[in-house]
């Protein structure tokens, strides 16, 4: 048995190992770490002996530990914002008057082409931050507002550029058919053959997309407009996930998961047979109640459907100028439970373990088991239900990614 760098005692563990029930709850729990990696993950007095040995012991004082938290669709990388037109709708304006002044999704991608790689390091990075402080340690981040070859590849440079300025994980995915740019306006079948595709190529030649998404809704991309996108990700051999029935009902789930598709999000106008149709294929339902939330939505996802259909339930930020304003997954996680209906159990497995599996990292990350990455989250919570009931409110007491991080040693006031 190898040497553990470090060992995390006095832990209670919300481990997410599938073969435990619920929470794969450890009460009296360490986690040693060698190497970056988990080398056990359970009950102290199942701790081998040898892991001991030359290890740094940290006392986590009776604290929780999940999994660092996974935020799997975001749209992170943007310039500007749209306070302007949040404002202008507050006030009564309609979407296309707000449309009609510069506003929508045309003054993002207007800022994105303005702003330099460095520009969008510096202005996505206090978001980032407000994501890490909160026990984030992979952060997935998907182009769509250049939608030039050029805007989209700087798009995603700078999402890789993000995992060297911080400590985290970044999962970078191509989204060129998120919306079609003024100067193509009513032509999507050239927007997809002069930038979608060849830009696809582009960045997958430049190491720049981990996978390939897409808008596809009456106001975006027709299914067979995704097709086309969803093909060519095929044989560049990428995974692909999809906006799917956020607005209307196009059969979207469906669509993804005829391709095999990582994830389908959003899914407010999902039906039975789209349902039916991820759980066979294994693709995950990413919800995202932040937008929900923004845009006032008022139909549900169908997450009994999902039950039923044993559909995995992932949750995430979709972090965005126009629709989700928001960096914090925690209040995510509480939007969840509050707007859908969500259980304790479904909110945090939605942000660590299923949010792996809707990123295809599931082998890596996202749970508390021996040979994946050591990434934690150490909470000052009594219970984990306290990590979805609060709003507004980081028990994070410490974050460990791949081994690393100051775990503070003072007290709490008790909860040790
Ligand atoms: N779904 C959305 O709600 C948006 N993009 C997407 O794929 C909104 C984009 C925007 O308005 O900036
Ligand atoms: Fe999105």
């Amino acid at each position: 048995m190898a040497t553990g760098d470090r060992i995390f005692t006095r832990a209670r563990l919300a481990t997410l190992d599938p073969r435990l029930p619920g929470l794969g709850i450890v009460e009296n729990g360490v986690v040693a770490v060698r190497d970056g990696r988990i080398l056990f993950a359970g009950d102290a007095a199942g701790l081998p002996a040898q892991a001991l040995a030359g290890a740094e012991t940290v006392d986590c004082g009776g604290r929780w530990i999940t999994p660092g938290l996974i935020d799997c669709h975001t749209h992170l990388v943007h310039a500007g914002n749209r306070a302007r037109e949040f404002e202008m709708r507050l006030a009564g304006a309609s979407y296309e008057e707000i449309a009609r002044a510069g506003g929508g999704i045309v003054s993002s991608v207007t800022s994105l082409r303005a702003a330099s790689e460095d520009d969008l390091v510096a202005e996505s990075l206090p978001r980032l931050d407000a994501l890490v402080a909160e026990g984030v340690t992979t952060v997935e981040v998907k182009s769509g507002y250049g939608l030039t070859v050029a805007d989209e590849l700087k798009m995603l440079r700078a999402a890789r550029r993000l995992a060297g300025a911080r400590d985290v994980g970044v999962v970078a995915t191509w989204l060129g058919a998120h919306a079609t740019p003024a100067e193509y306006r009513g032509r999507n079948g050239d927007f997809l053959r002069e930038v979608v595709l060849p830009g696809l190529e582009a960045a997958h030649a430049e190491g720049l997309a981990d996978a390939v998404d897409g808008f596809c809704e009456g106001i975006a991309f027709s299914p067979d407009e995704i097709r086309l996108v969803f093909d060519a990700a095929k044989k560049l051999g990428l995974p692909v996930k999809l906006h799917a029935d956020q607005l209307s009902n196009l059969h979207g789930a469906a669509l993804a998961a005829g391709y095999g598709a990582l994830s389908a999000d959003h899914l407010e106008y999902t039906d039975e047979a789209g349902a039916a149709a991820m759980a066979k294929a294994g693709t995950v339902a990413v919800l995202l109640p932040g937008a929900f939330y923004f845009i006032r939505e008022t139909r549900k996802p169908p997450v009994e459907l999902f039950r039923k259909h044993g559909v995995k339930i992932a949750l995430a930020t979709d972090c965005n100028p126009g629709t989700a304003p928001l960096t914090s997954l925690l209040l995510a996680m509480n939007m969840g439970a509050t707007l859908f209906g969500l259980t304790v159990e479904e909110c945090i497995a939605g942000v660590t373990r299923e949010a792996a599996r809707a990123l295809g990292r599931l082998g890596e990350i996202g749970t508390l088991e021996a040979g994946k990455e050591a990434d934690l989250a150490v909470w000052d919570v009594a219970e984990p239900a306290e990590l979805v009931y609060r709003m507004g409110f980081n028990p994070l007491h410490a974050r460990i990614r791949r081994g690393q991080g100051r775990v503070p040693s003072h007290s709490n006031g008790g909860i040790a």
